[in-house]
């Protein structure tokens, strides 16, 4: 399995908790390395745009309400099949079914603040790496 990149976003609901240094931990000790990292907060329109897949949804509102109302980490995590990897270490989507040892099991409170996102595909990974990412923002 080839070396691949993907995106992760360390949520508001975290972020305003303090659980900053613990999700990057169960990160790197799952063997990702990080290769760009920058703590933001989005503006609407930044995340409209990242979460327009999402546009039709009844949620979509009060996503992105929830994903403007505190800062974020947002990194882009390298390894071998570093997206799956980092989907297994997430859990599910919502924090109740997630599988023990997840990050969504240790820190989710529920479906919408779950603490974490990680792209769901290939094609995702570069668009969502690209959308907050400048090449020069990236090492190696
Ligand atoms: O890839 P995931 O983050 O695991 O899940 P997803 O792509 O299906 O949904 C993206 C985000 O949208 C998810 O992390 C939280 C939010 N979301 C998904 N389903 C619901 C939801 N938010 C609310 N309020 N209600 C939902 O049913």
């Amino acid at each position: 399995m080839a070396i691949e990149k993907t995106f992760s976003i360390i949520k508001p609901d975290a972020v305003e908790r303090g659980l900053i240094a613990e999700i990057l931990k169960m990160i790197t000790d799952s063997g990702l390395k990080i290769k760009g990292m920058k703590m933001i907060h989005m503006d609407r329109a930044k995340a409209e745009g990242f979460y327009a897949v999402h546009k039709e949804r009844p949620f979509f509102g009060e996503l992105v309400d929830y994903m403007i109302s505190g800062p974020v980490v947002v990194s882009c995590l390298e390894g071998e099949n570093a997206i799956e990897n980092y989907r297994k270490l997430m859990g599910a989507t919502n924090p109740a079914n997630a599988e023990e040892g997840t990050i969504r099991a240790a820190y989710g409170i529920d479906i919408q603040n779950n603490s974490c996102h990680g792209s769901d595909g290939p094609d995702t990974a570069k668009t969502e790496v690209a959308y907050f990412f400048n090449d020069d923002e990236l090492v190696g």
